[in-house]
């Protein structure tokens, strides 16, 4: 097998395989953070697909690499190489050719965005493409419309990230237009998320889900991001939807220096703010600011809420170090 040219590929492999086990902390730093994210998006692989392979066999590098390649049909094109090892040196790549030349969003949808830090961008995909994607993701997690027990898992997350159904939802130029008018730019990376189902709350069941969080570091000063959920069906208010607390990217800072000394914001958020469950149309994305609160919600309806995560961010952009 020829290696791959990509020097920021050792790099990761280098931290990730030293941070195995824990007796050397992870060293990376926060462009080290940043340029994991552009690596693996520009690899096409999962954070936890990768770590998993990584910490499960300690493989070495050429295991790794190969591993990668495998992921990738058997090759990766030298163009996506040679974007992802400039975006690596921290330039600014080219524009993505799926960007439309009209825009999705309209000016009230940014304004919208603006004050609220969501938006739902309407039919960012087909229905047939929302129907493949479910299909895939019953078929992989052996569910079946027909069949509601088999509908509960351990969690609402299934680690479903490669079928080409979820890849034609990723190479939706709508969904590419949508992230370059958030952004401001079009030099963006498409991630590799994982897929979601959140069935009817049975009696007596506790809902899978994860409280109200952030997924991004507290700690100052707040850093611009997006995060996005994706609708394979229809999704009314009460039936999970994603809840987030609306504008909450304009108080965030305040809220935390209001916090009384000592007290733990995570902790609080899911007690004392109030989300707001949102509704959608199978093939409807909502995009929101990273410094949103959100959560799914426990599904109050009879039929399940199906979703695919994606996110989308530039060549370069800040992040914050230290995890808080
Ligand atoms: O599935 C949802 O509605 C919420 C997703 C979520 O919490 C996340 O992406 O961090």
């Amino acid at each position: 097998m020829k290696p791959l040219d990509l020097p920021g590929l050792r790099d990761f492999w280098n931290r990730k395989v030293a941070a195995r086990g824990g007796s050397t902390p992870d060293s990376s730093d926060a462009g080290d953070a940043r340029a994991d994210q552009i690596l693996l998006a520009g690899l096409r692989v999962g954070l936890r697909e990768t770590l998993d392979f990584l910490m499960s066999g300690a493989p070495p590098f050429g295991e790794f690499e190969a591993w990668v390649l495998e992921k990738n049909g058997g090759a990766i094109e030298p163009a996506r190489l040679e974007r992802l090892n400039a975006a690596l040196r921290g330039e600014r790549t080219g524009e993505l050719e799926s960007i439309l030349a009209e825009p999705v969003l309209s000016p009230s949808d940014l304004e919208f965005w603006d004050e609220h830090g969501y938006v739902v961008l309407k039919q960012a995909v087909s229905a047939n493409a929302c129907l493949a994607a479910v299909d895939a993701i019953f078929t992989h997690a052996g569910m079946s419309m027909d069949a509601p027990d088999s509908w509960y898992q351990t969690d609402i997350w299934i680690p479903l990230a490669h079928h080409h159904a979820l890849w034609a939802n990723r190479n939706s130029p709508r969904i590419h237009t949508a992230f370059a008018q958030i952004w401001g730019r079009g030099d963006l990376w498409m991630n590799v998320d994982v897929c979601g189902v959140n069935p009817p709350l049975r009696q007596g069941d506790r809902f899978r889900g994860t409280p109200l969080h952030w997924d991004m570091t507290l700690s100052p000063p707040l850093r611009f991001g997006t995060q996005g959920i994706l609708y394979l069906t229809d999704t009314a208010a009460s039936q999970g939807a994603f809840s987030c607390v609306p504008g909450f990217h304009r108080s965030l800072e305040a809220w935390r220096r209001q916090l009384p000394e000592g007290v733990d914001p995570r902790a609080v958020a899911p007690r004392v703010l109030q989300p707001v469950p949102i509704a959608g149309e199978a093939g409807d994305l909502i995009i929101w600011h990273q410094a949103l609160p959100h959560a799914a919600t426990p599904n109050q309806c009879a039929s399940p809420r199906v979703v695919q995560y994606l996110n989308m961010f530039p060549s370069q952009y800040e992040v914050n170090a230290e995890w808080l």
